[in-house]
């Protein structure tokens, strides 16, 4: 397969970016290699600099769930703009989004509009803060919510990918604030709250974590999680930025039947434009500028172009409901295929999914948290990974991050990714 583009482009890049990319998970550093870059997508595919085509099974990392250049978000984006790109200044489009984030996650009373999922988990915590007047938080190893100081410890995605023990810039007296116990492991979590009475202002926690590869939360984790935290005054926070309106119309919150006390959102409620959210109990809500003291802000924030995009979006989702279904039988078949063709190699491996999202993981052990997802054998992964990047499939380029199928990936696309793991 010829990248010379793509080897040009990344040449020409470093000199002016660092690394060459604007986001570390992109540059292949983990799996080697130099990184593709992307001329323009349609469908379930990819389209390279040098014309190589890719079945995507990234999606922007969740937010193209309809698959690329969707029409009625195109037609949106192009109608929004002839109107102005912004205005800094409220719309009626801000007002339907809240309307149709709380239909679809009904618990929800009120919500802001912010421009990326790192900005909707750093607000959501210094709302959490502000309400109990407490300081510290719980998040989960290898769980990752954006790249504010506090989540910055023992954090997945590009974080677990480089081998980052802890990060320069990040205040000691900010990251003690940050406790961490492993994902599944709820005596974890009761002991830290038995060790920090009174103290702990908010537990964050992906539902189902997708940023060391995909985890799944063990049958009544979460529930367990919910009833700690309401009988010591933590508030909940489900970081739903890939969950959310993907492994069902209300996200995890629906699928697991549990209400968080704030939910950020990001990726699909902009469509694939720059878009984030957070929201939920109006007792703490009700504690945000201009309401209440707990200052939070954003000349962009409730964009008219990410609103119109983001709006199309959820609304699809919305009134289509069979969408969920559908995803969920084609990752399914995927699994599957997938299952059967590396145990007749006899390939360890684990395959943990649930709904669109997924990731493969060689190995003998089951993958429950950070420590058995680093356990694993990365160095298949990352030969895994070239072998169906040269077959046309373009994975994550860390065993750290999850798949994300699209409704544009067809039976075909399915069965030749299937094909394309038998060669390997
Ligand atoms: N796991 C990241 C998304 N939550 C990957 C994308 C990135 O950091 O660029």
């Amino acid at each position: 397969m010829n990248r010379n583009n793509s080897e040009r482009l990344f040449a020409e890049a470093q000199k002016h970016i660092p690394g060459g990319v604007n986001s570390p998970v992109r540059a292949f550093k983990s799996v080697g290699g130099n990184p593709l870059f992307i001329k323009h997508a349609k469908g379930a595919y990819l389209y390279d600099e040098d014309g190589n085509r890719y079945i995507d099974y990234i999606n922007s990392w969740g937010p193209m769930i309809m698959g690329h250049t969707y029409g009625p978000v195109v037609e949106a984006i192009r109608s929004a703009a002839e109107k102005s790109s912004s205005f800094g200044a409220p719309t009626e489009l801000e007002v339907h989004m809240a309307e149709v984030i709380k239909e679809m996650a009904p618990n929800i009373d009120l919500v802001r509009m912010v421009n990326s999922g790192t900005e909707a988990c750093m607000s959501a915590v210094r709302l959490a803060r502000g309400y109990t007047g407490r300081n510290r938080i719980i998040k989960f190893e290898g769980c990752y919510h954006g790249h504010a100081d506090a989540f910055l410890v023992s954090a997945g995605s590009g974080v677990a990918t480089l081998g980052i023990q802890s990060v320069p810039g990040v205040p000691g007296h900010v990251a003690q604030d940050t406790l961490t116990a492993p994902y599944n492991n709820i005596e974890a979590v009761k002991s830290l709250i038995e060790k920090y009475p009174n103290e702990i202002a908010a537990l964050i926690i992906e539902p189902v974590a997708g940023n060391m590869g995909c985890i799944l939360p063990e049958p009544g984790f979460l529930a367990q999680i919910r009833s700690l935290c309401t009988r010591n005054g933590i508030v909940l926070i489900f970081d739903e930025v890939m969950t959310g309106f993907r492994l069902a119309r209300g996200g995890a919150q629906e699928l697991f039947a549990i209400n968080a006390d704030l939910v950020t959102y990001g990726k699909i409620i902009g469509g694939g434009l720059p878009v984030g959210a957070f929201g939920g109990k109006r007792e703490i809500m009700e504690k945000i500028a201009p309401l209440g003291n707990v200052y939070q802000a954003g000349t962009l924030s409730g964009n008219p172009i990410a609103m119109a995009a983001g709006y199309q979006m959820l609304t699809t989702l919305k009134n289509h409901p069979e969408i969920f279904a559908d995803l969920d039988k084609r990752t399914h078949t995927l699994a599957d295929g997938i299952h059967d063709v590396l145990e007749q190699k006899g390939i360890p491996h684990t395959i943990n999914r649930l709904g669109s999202m997924m990731s493969v993981h060689f190995g003998k052990d089951k993958v429950t948290d950070f420590d058995s997802a680093k356990k694993c054998d990365n160095q298949m992964f990352n030969k895994f990974f070239h072998h169906m990047l040269n077959e046309g499939v373009y994975l994550p380029p860390s065993a750290f991050e999850s798949w994300f199928i699209s409704h544009s990936i067809s039976e075909a696309d399915v069965h030749a990714t299937v094909e394309a793991v038998r060669k390997f």
